[in-house]
């Protein structure tokens, strides 16, 4: 169970996380929803498909993608943030790596912090833990621009959970919750597709840390490399990868298809409940 506020968010069936992304240059939805009519209109949609989070970022992690300013950064997000904190009743999530970001976003109604660098940005870590809201703490290895082009460890899955005890034990000592603390592996950050998927196999061995996990494989490239799609055609391989790390235990699935991974999610509820 996760408590941000006055909210609570029970994990005790996967949770979907509804992506959006109000920069111009998203990767798979081409900035569509960059306009805040159309960004409400996909949030409604993704809340009644079945989505409990709506994860908004400003700033693309897609490698190559451009720098963005903070004014930049608040200025995409935080309008769209009070539209959604005044029309809906669900959790909302700021995909930001920076501290002023965080601070305004949480201010204008966002309930958790999606950071992929796990505040280790200037800030980062004293401000959340001030704002007293959930954070999930990504591990990504190098920084978007340079992370894809050789990444290599020598003991992936370790190597990781080696990562998390030292920013969960970082987070704890700045005066963040144990409690409010989600991990994530951060597919595609850094990761050959076989990284990833070790990764989905091995999901399991991240409950060894006691906290939940998220897990974000929604039409990224490691689809493609196996399979040879563009983004739009990934959705079969999304819903695969949405199962199998819920099965593996994952408590949060972020993806772009919230109905279909909500149907996906059911059917495995369902199954685990039968007798
Ligand atoms: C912002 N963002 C893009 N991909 C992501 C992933 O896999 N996990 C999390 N937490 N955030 C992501």
């Amino acid at each position: 169970m996760l408590k941000s506020k006055n909210k609570i968010l029970r994990l005790d069936t996967p949770q979907i996380m509804g992506i959006l992304n109000v920069t111009p240059d998203s990767f798979s939805d081409g900035g569509r929803f960059n306009n805040h009519q159309q960004a409400l209109v996909q949030v409604e949609k993704m809340l009644n498909d079945g989505a409990s989070i709506i994860d908004i970022g400003g700033e693309s992690t897609r490698p190559g993608a451009p720098d963005v300013s903070v004014a930049q950064e608040l200025d995409r997000v935080i309008p769209v943030i009070e539209a959604i904190a005044t029309r809906f009743d669900c959790w909302i999530s700021i995909d930001t790596s920076k501290a002023p970001v965080m601070a305004a976003a949480v201010n204008a109604g966002a309930d958790l912090i999606n950071d992929v660098r796990a505040l280790q940005e200037p800030d980062a870590l004293s401000v959340a833990a001030q704002l007293d809201v959930p954070v999930c703490l990504m591990h990504m290895q190098g920084q978007p621009r340079t992370m894809q082009a050789a990444p290599k460890y020598d003991e992936l899955i370790n190597q990781i959970i080696g990562f998390f005890e030292q920013r969960i034990a970082a987070c704890v000592q700045a005066g963040i919750k144990r409690e409010h603390i989600i991990v994530d592996p951060g597919f595609g950050f850094g990761k050959t597709m076989d990284h990833n998927f070790s990764l989905i196999k091995h999901l399991t061995a991240f409950e060894a840390l006691g906290l939940p996990i998220l897990a974000g494989l929604s039409r990224k490239s490691m689809f493609d490399h196996l399979l040879s799609r563009a983004p739009n055609e990934r959705l079969a391989a999304s819903l695969a990868g949405a199962l199998l790390c819920a099965q593996q235990g994952a408590k949060i699935i972020r993806v772009h298809d919230v109905k279909e991974t909500a149907d996906v999610i059911k059917v495995l509820a369902a199954t685990l409940q039968a007798v």
